[in-house]
């Protein structure tokens, strides 16, 4: 009975009399207050699998700022590469749905981020049965699967506002995205092998993120990453296409996946630490549970439009950087204010 229930919502006869006035009501509340009702957002992600991407698109060009022209210089982590290389790259991303622009940051820039991971105190996830929920990252004593670090005080690390500004790596999100990018995530977590069961709450099982119309993820690894340390898995292409059983939100089985996929389509992603990876995650990807020792991650996300899952607007101190990024920068920066 569920399983008909839900099917039913993915009909064409439901998107056309429920989900679709859904959508459109969401968009208008939120042109209003920059907010998106939660039917609107679970709209997005039906229509989604029932237009096998369509719908996003539509959404996309009636939400998205238009692109700042591009500038014929970008300082930051990718200026030192060529307009060849860095178009080859993104027809890469288009193509497979990650690339791999090489190891950026540097060893000071590394161990400064890993020193703030291992001091914060970190959320555990999934929830321990005993002990805090709150608790700093232990290498010798993991608690939990994952240890999620606070978006508001990672924001204030200069590394991180570094890359925040970074204006090469913005103009790669731009291109990729084709509009104005605006950050909606900032994000840092330890994985561990606290458990070797795949944990769906730690992002362990195939799946694809779908929390606004279009973005891009960018993925820097601060420690080295090995088949057994828990690389990011990714099934390439699959951001573009994907067999019929597949377009359907939720988690997946390797299997399934690998079945309906082709098991030459999964791509674990090894490499050493400081590499920056940029992954389209509206494809197919997960965490590989770890074997042993643990990884620590940092992502920004860059994405057209906060229509969408909630999102944490964040008031920032009136510091130089927030003022100066926040007036240089209003759309890339919207969801910050300035105390
Ligand atoms: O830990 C990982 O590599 C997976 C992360 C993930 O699923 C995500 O950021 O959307």
């Amino acid at each position: 009975m569920k399983t008909l229930v839900r099917e039913l919502t993915y009909s064409r006869p439901f998107a056309w009399f429920v989900l679709w006035p859904a959508l459109w009501m969401g968009v208008m509340v939120f042109r209003r207050t920059g907010r998106t009702p939660w039917f609107a957002y679970w709209a997005m992600r039906r229509l989604y699998c029932i237009t096998r991407g369509r719908s996003n698109r539509w959404l996309v060009r009636l939400l998205a700022a238009p692109p700042e022209a591009a500038s014929p210089s970008v300082a930051g982590l990718l200026a030192t590469v060529g307009e060849a290389e860095r178009d080859a790259a993104l027809d890469s991303l288009r193509r497979d749905g990650f690339v791999v622009l090489g190891r950026r940051l540097t060893d000071a820039q590394i161990e400064s981020l890993i020193e703030f991971a291992r001091s914060t105190p970190a959320r555990l996830m999934p929830t321990p049965s005993d002990g805090p929920v709150i608790d700093r990252f232990d290498s010798k004593r993991p608690r939990a699967i994952k240890y999620d670090l606070p978006e508001p005080a990672l924001i204030e690390h200069p590394v991180v506002q570094e890359l925040l500004a970074d204006r090469s790596l913005r103009d790669f999100a731009r291109r990729y995205l084709g509009c104005e990018p605006i950050n909606d995530l900032v994000a840092m977590w330890w994985s561990t092998a606290h458990s070797s069961a795949a944990s769906s709450e730690a992002a362990q099982l195939y799946h694809f993120d779908m929390d606004r119309p279009q973005f891009l993820k960018l993925f820097f690894y601060l420690t080295d990453v090995t088949s057994d340390t828990g690389p990011h898995c990714y099934i390439r292409a699959s951001h573009r296409e994907r067999p019929a059983a597949l377009w359907r939100d939720g988690r997946h089985q390797d299997e399934e996946v690998l079945r309906l996929h082709g098991a030459d389509s999964e791509v674990e992603i090894t490499a050493p630490r400081g590499t920056l990876i940029a992954v389209d995650t509206s494809g197919f990807h997960k965490g590989k549970p770890l074997a042993r020792g643990h990884r620590l991650i940092l992502q920004l996300e860059y994405t057209s439009a906060l229509f969408g899952q909630e999102y944490a607007r964040i008031r920032v101190p009136p510091s130089e950087f927030w003022r100066a990024e926040r007036e240089a920068n209003p759309v890339f920066m919207a969801r910050f204010s300035v105390a």
